[in-house]
């Protein structure tokens, strides 16, 4: 099985750095592309990193995926909270899917407690900043191992 990994993240995250650090960190997404290529690297894996503001350019990133990558970690910004069309995507993919969030959606606003992405995700990850997606690849990591064992 290809040891690629799809990080996807979606709408507004483009932004991170420039506005909100008290919620988001100051690291921008630039910084944690770079954090996780650097961590995938040491895991043996590849990382095909990418941003879109476009809920048809998420969907059509997953499909691509499928053949391509071993897993998918997905912070999709706000449709996370809105988006039926991301989700049935996320159903189709064939391999492991990790939901990221910089923040804690649970302690924040009601609108961002309901997550179309978990309930097609092998497990979620929130509150832990840029180190999210560490922890993501370890667990695909931690899984692909499993997976061979
Ligand atoms: O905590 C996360 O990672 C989120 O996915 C970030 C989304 C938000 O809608 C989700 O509820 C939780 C927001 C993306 C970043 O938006 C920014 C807006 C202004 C400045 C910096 C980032």
């Amino acid at each position: 099985m290809t040891a690629t990994v799809f990080i996807l993240n979606g709408p507004n995250l483009n932004l991170l750095g420039e506005r909100e650090p008290e919620i988001y960190g100051h690291e921008t997404l630039a910084d944690i592309e770079a954090r996780s290529q650097a961590h995938a690297a040491s895991l043996g894996l590849d990382i095909d990193f990418r941003q879109s503001n476009h809920e048809g350019d998420m969907i059509d990133a997953i499909h691509e995926a499928r053949g391509k990558a071993c897993a998918l970690i997905v912070n999709a910004g706000g449709l996370t909270h809105t988006s039926v069309a991301l989700h049935d995507a996320l159903n189709a993919f064939d391999g492991h899917v990790i939901e990221v969030h910089l923040s804690n959606i649970h302690r924040r606003e009601a609108f961002r407690h309901h997550s179309y992405v978990a309930s097609a995700a092998t497990g979620s990850i929130c509150g832990f900043g840029s180190h999210g997606y560490v922890m993501a690849l370890d667990a695909v990591h931690n899984m692909r191992e499993q997976q061979t064992a």
